[in-house]
This record gives C-alpha cells, sequence and structure tokens, in this order.
C-alpha cells in the first residue's frame, strides 16, 4: 500500500518530530524522501506546489493530493487522519480553544525565542547579546505562565490524556532543553522539565523524540 503522505524536509529537522509523532499514533505510513536544502526546495515544479519553498512540507498520495506547509499544521493534519483524532485535538470546543491556545503560545511565544538562543548556541549566526537578551527574557516570560499551569494540570491544555499540544510544545522545548536552556535554567524550571520528560517518554512513541540529552554548561 502507498505511504499516506511524504514529507519533504532535510535531515534531522526537529520541527517534523510532533508530525511524525501524530502520523505514529495514527498508523499513518510517512515517508521521507532524500531532499536537498536549497534545490529541492527551489527546484519550479516544487514551488508550484509549495509557493514558499519552505519545509517542512507534506505531499499526500492519491488521486487528490494535497500540499500542507508550516510544522504545526502538518502535525494537526495527521492528527486530525486517524483514530486519535479526538484525545489529540480534544474532544469539545473547549478542549480544542486551549489546545491551540497552547500550539499559538508555542508557535509565537516561544519558537522565535528557542530558535534565537539555538542559533547562538550553536554558533549558526554572529553572537548578539542585544538578541539574545530579548530571546532570554521571552522565553522566561512564557515559561513561567507554562510552570504555573504545570503545576495545576498533568498536561499542558487541562486534558486527561496527552494532546497534540503537548507534543508540538515539547517538540519547541527539545530544542531548546538540547541546545540552549542550561541547568540553572532547567533547575527554575522543574514543573518544565518533568512534563517534558514524561512526553518524550510516553511508551508508544518510543524513538520519536530521539537520544534525550540535556545541554552542558
Ligand atoms: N514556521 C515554519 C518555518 C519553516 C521554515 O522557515 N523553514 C526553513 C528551514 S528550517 C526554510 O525552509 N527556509 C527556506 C526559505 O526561507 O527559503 C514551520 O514551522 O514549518
Amino acid at each position: 500500500m502507498a505511504p499516506f503522505a511524504s514529507l519533504h524536509t532535510w535531515a534531522g529537522n526537529p520541527r517534523i518530530v510532533p508530525a511524525l509523532a501524530a502520523a505514529k499514533l495514527n498508523g499513518l505510513e510517512i515517508e521521507l524522501p532524500e531532499f536537498k536544502y536549497g534545490v529541492n526546495n527551489k527546484d519550479p515544479v516544487w514551488v508550484a506546489k509549495f509557493p514558499l519553498a519552505k519545509v517542512p512540507a507534506l505531499e499526500t498520495t492519491g488521486n487528490h493530493p494535497q500540499f500542507v506547509v508550516e510544522s504545526a499544521a502538518i502535525a494537526l493534519f495527521l492528527a486530525d487522519s486517524g483514530p486519535f483524532r479526538e484525545q489529540l485535538l480534544g474532544a469539545t470546543p473547549e478542549q480544542r480553544a486551549k489546545i491551540n491556545q497552547w500550539i499559538f503560545h508555542g508557535e509565537l511565544e516561544m519558537v522565535p525565542h528557542i530558535l534565537t538562543g539555538l542559533k547562538h548556541s550553536r554558533k549558526l549566526v554572529p553572537f548578539s547579546q542585544e538578541n539574545e537578551d530579548a530571546a532570554q527574557k521571552g522565553i522566561d516570560r512564557i515559561a513561567a505562565v507554562l510552570e504555573e499551569q504545570l503545576e495545576k494540570h498533568q498536561w499542558i491544555a487541562e486534558t486527561e490524556k496527552f494532546s497534540i499540544a503537548d507534543l508540538i510544545v515539547a517538540a519547541t522545548f527539545d530544542m531548546g532543553l538540547k541546545s540552549w536552556l542550561k541547568k540553572e535554567w532547567r533547575d527554575a524550571h522543574p514543573k518544565i522539565v518533568a512534563w517534558y520528560t514524561k512526553v518524550t517518554e510516553i511508551e508508544a512513541l518510543e524513538g520519536i523524540f530521539g537520544e534525550q540529552k540535556f545541554t552542558e554548561e
């Protein structure tokens, strides 16, 4: 049988983790074709399907292929495409609202700061103290809210079982915890670290989050 979809991106892109997790839970086979960044995504045939030329980019199989970009949108689509739909996306409008709220918090309030910190830590861009301070301030602000949320609730969006918000936001923290957010930060945010560890250890998702190794000082 043909796979459900092909997911195009460079090898090891951490932004595809929630999509792969949702696909695994829903029993969807996802093909990861070989991909050369800056070559495949600049090809005119590619750009006709994905006009922003960004990855990750998902292409479903079948007679009416769908083309989806934005890693959170891809994860939501795969979450919506199988038996885990209701657990992952929420069973009621209230649950779905909270789940969406935390996905937006993740994409808008966390990803930009974590990417700044990651790029500085891995020396992918020249270091800027001003940008570093702004990123630290930004992540600390939303982390304080999340820490309080996890004092009261087991899962981020107040659901009984984990949802797609847990997977998306934990995958975002995964990028930060493995590169930028050092021991002092982790010690100051014990609830986030415990929740993140719990998400990465969900039995049904074995192997999806990769090796768990926090960054050293
Ligand atoms: N918000 C998007 C960001 C996608 C993105 O910026 N991808 C980068 C690589 S990680 C890219 O493809 N850049 C190519 C370009 O800007 O031309 C997502 O989460 O999928």
